[in-house]
């Protein structure tokens, strides 16, 4: 049952992709001008008319579209289908009111999980194996995209969702499960507590894990292959494109394969916009070339890469980006969410305290920590430990609600957060993921 290695299109020669891609943005481009206004203004602020589109070699000429597109248009600007044909939403996970909103039709979510099954079968997975999903399920992309990929390998799916981790490994051990899908911290962590329980790789079954929506370096890589007795894949992808599955890792693991049946990936100059050549570093950007409820033309990632198109060893012809290498913005991924410094600072208004703080994000044991120092006014300060833990309590409980993690604050006296003579450094991330 190899449905999902597909050599025709995974192996395609370069210039029969390029003419597929042109016939699909062709259409596609007509298909948003025709019913997405907000994307139209752009197209005629710019003087673009869908027929000056006419190859891949006009993508440039197309406006980019930004999150800021995404939140000016929440929660149906965007959408290219009427609410009737759509069947599915998706979205970022901690984010204020104007989050990501994605929205799928059955074909969407027919063809995103088509890229997630790639992906599976790119790590050797078939209808023999066991597949624990260990990625949250709800809102966020990771758990329900994998799954789909998932049920159409034919793999018995494990639909776990995050968390419960000795009931993880109790699961995977009984059911023997084969491959693991979920965040790279995450699977560290079942690594260690695999050990704490006494156990080793030889007690399960893992042969391989599927790990994503972070950065992870290679020396994890390589932590949690030694921990789980497994060969360790990436996988990225980002709501605003469908989810997990834009590109996956094949045996060679070294970069992810961009499934380009489906996204015209474009590396751009962050700051002027301009369009660079094959081995540049900047700004990746994807067309959406496939999706019918939500095709989002020239979106900026804000993810710094690298693409290329050298030979793989595996055979796959689809070109290959590196590990996300940073962002062109201030987005921190904090235990797989996507976190704003902005948002701290709302917070931080909304309750009373003034912008001064220092926000410090650690990895400690493959987990990542978020400590918000915040100092206080004259008024606020109390000499009373209670007053100050109390106080501490009430801010943390704000934050978990407007990000959706747990950071640990600090309340310090008032004037003595470091003031900066020019940009403030608010954030200081000492993990090494780059
Ligand atoms: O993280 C989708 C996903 C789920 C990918 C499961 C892989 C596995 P968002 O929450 O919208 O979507 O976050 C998207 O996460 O722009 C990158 O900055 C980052 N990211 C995703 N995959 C990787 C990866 C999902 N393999 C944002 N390596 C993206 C590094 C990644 N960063």
């Amino acid at each position: 049952m190899e449905r999902y290695w597909n050599p025709e299109i995974e192996c395609m020669p370069h210039e029969d992709m390029i003419m597929l891609q042109n016939e699909r943005l062709v259409a596609q481009v007509k298909h948003v001008y025709e019913n997405v206004p907000y994307y139209r203004d752009l197209m005629d602020k710019k003087g673009v008319t869908p027929t000056d589109i006419q190859s891949i070699d006009d993508l440039h000429k197309l406006p980019f579209l930004t999150k800021n597109d995404l939140r000016e248009a929440y929660p149906y600007g965007l959408l290219a289908k009427p609410l009737a044909d759509c069947v599915r939403i998706q979205s970022t996970s901690g984010t204020t009111g104007k989050r990501v909103v994605a929205f799928y039709t059955r074909h969407d979510i027919d063809l995103w999980e088509d890229c997630c099954a790639r992906a599976i079968t790119a790590a050797g997975g078939t209808n023999e194996d066991v597949c624990q999903v260990a990625y949250g399920y709800g809102l966020f992309t990771g758990g329900p995209g994998l799954n789909g990929g998932s049920h159409k390998v034919g793999c018995l799916t494990l639909p776990m969702s995050s968390g419960n981790t000795e009931r993880q490994i109790q699961f995977m051990r009984d059911l023997n499960a084969t491959i693991l899908c979920c965040t790279p911290s995450y699977a560290a962590y079942i690594g260690e507590t695999l050990h704490d329980m006494g156990l080793t790789p030889d007690d399960i079954s893992l042969k391989a894990g599927i790990f994503g929506a972070e950065p992870w370096t290679e020396e994890m890589r390589r932590e949690i292959e030694k921990s789980l007795g497994i060969k360790a894949y990436d996988i990225y992808g980002l709501t605003e494109t469908s989810g997990p599955g834009v590109a996956f890792e094949c045996s060679a693991q070294t970069g992810m394969h961009i499934n380009e049946d489906h996204f015209i990936a474009e590396i751009i100059d962050p700051n002027t916009g301009e369009v660079l050549p094959e081995g540049a570093k900047g700004e990746l950007v994807f067309t959406s070339i496939t999706k019918e409820a939500f095709p989002l033309l020239r979106y900026r990632t804000r993810d710094i890469c690298v693409l290329t198109r050298e030979k793989c060893s595996c055979g796959r012809t689809l070109v290959k980006m590196c590990k996300p290498m940073g962002r062109s913005d201030d987005m921190l991924i904090i235990r797989g969410v996507n976190v704003f410094p902005s948002q701290i600072e709302t917070v931080l208004i909304e309750q009373g305290y003034a912008p001064n703080y220092l926000i410090e994000v650690d990895r400690v044991n493959n987990s990542d920590t978020l400590d918000i120092s915040v100092e206080l006014s004259a008024e606020q300060f109390s000499d009373t430990v209670k007053d100050i833990q109390r106080a501490e309590k009430e801010l943390a409980g704000a934050m978990k609600t407007m990000l959706g993690i747990n950071p640990k604050i600090h309340l310090v006296s008032p004037k003595t957060i470091a003031r900066s003579e020019g940009k403030a450094v608010r954030v200081i991330d000492k993990r090494k993921l780059h």
